[in-house]
């Protein structure tokens, strides 16, 4: 166990004793959603994960205290507390959070971090950050820490306020398998499909078990993306989503938003612009992929 973090009870006694755990991010809670459906969401990917029998750890960090494991009257205070007093927290954001005691919300890349070094080797979240459209050098850390930690990330492809081929390209460059989920391109969150071919796929959790077997076995280092569509019922017609996302990245553009709080301020927008819409497809994907996370996780320790 890696004392330098801390643990519930019930994830201590399941790390020590070999029992499934996913790893669920925080950016999600406090900038992805509005209060109280970030709450309500978080609390819903919890139990889509106990539904599977694994048991789900949401890491944040609290008064600089990495946390793996929050209870509900925590994931209360940080969604209500939203980016307000809250770092959204990426790799580099890491050592300043715990060294000056903040409080920080991981993203895909903070929580991948974080979980390594709890020993935890799934997380399930939405969908991952990648190259911006227009911004072809505003590459997120995401896909950075994908090439070089070895966690499985459980995602609905990403969202197209990014630029979908260049992020496959940086995917690639970066040694990052990209699995498709029950599907043969690359799906685009709001959507089952981007129409992008992706490396492999795969339709069982023991497909995806025996690649992180053989990354394993040949030393390899990297994540491996798991890619899984939204539910059908739930999926958006792909010129509403379209439409959302060029409004809101016009918006961006003419605030003069930019770092780290394009991809907040764009995923706020489009819910705005879409309503209730684009925030069912969310949250059913994110539970899909939580339940994914947990099969996958419990093969993996069957
Ligand atoms: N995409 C989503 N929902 C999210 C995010 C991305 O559809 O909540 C969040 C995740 O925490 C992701 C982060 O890791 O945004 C990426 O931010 P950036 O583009 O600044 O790296
Ligand atoms: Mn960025």
């Amino acid at each position: 166990m890696n004392e330098a973090l801390v643990y519930t009870p019930e994830i201590r006694d399941a790390l020590l004793t070999g029992k499934p755990v996913v790893a669920l991010e925080s950016t999600l809670i406090t900038h992805g959603f509005p209060y109280p459906a970030n709450v309500e969401t978080a609390l819903a990917l919890e139990n889509a994960i106990r539904s599977e029998g694994a048991i789900p750890a949401t890491i944040a960090i609290v008064d600089g205290h990495i946390r793996i494991g929050l209870t509900a009257d925590e994931v209360d205070w940080l969604g209500r507390n939203g980016s307000e007093g809250v770092r959204k927290c990426s790799r580099r954001d890491l050592p300043l959070v715990v060294g000056l005691r903040q409080h920080g919300a991981t993203t895909v890349a903070g929580t991948m971090i974080i979980a390594h070094m709890a020993g935890i080797r799934v997380f399930a979240t939405g969908g991952i950050g990648g190259v911006h459209r227009g911004h072809p050098f505003d590459v997120s850390a995401d896909l950075i820490e994908l090439g070089r930690t070895p966690i499985t990330v459980v995602c609905a492809g990403a969202k197209s306020i990014l630029d979908l081929p260049l992020t496959l390209e940086v995917l690639e460059t970066q040694g990052v398998p990209v699995l498709g989920y029950g599907t043969d391109t690359l799906p685009a969150f709001y959507s089952r499909s981007s129409g992008l071919p992706i490396d492999q796929r795969v339709n069982t959790p023991q497909e995806v078990a025996a690649v992180i077997a053989a990354r394993d076995l040949l030393g390899l280092s990297h994540g491996i993306l798991v890619a899984v569509p939204v539910p059908e019922a739930d999926a958006m017609p792909d010129a509403v989503a379209e439409q959302a996302i060029i409004e809101a990245t016009r918006l961006a553009d003419a605030a003069g938003i930019h770092g780290k709080d394009i991809t907040p301020y764009v995923l706020l927008k489009v819910l705005e612009l879409t309503g209730g819409q684009s925030q069912r497809a969310n949250i059913a994907a994110l539970v899909n992929n939580a339940r994914v996370g947990g099969q996958i996780a419990k093969t993996l320790t069957g």
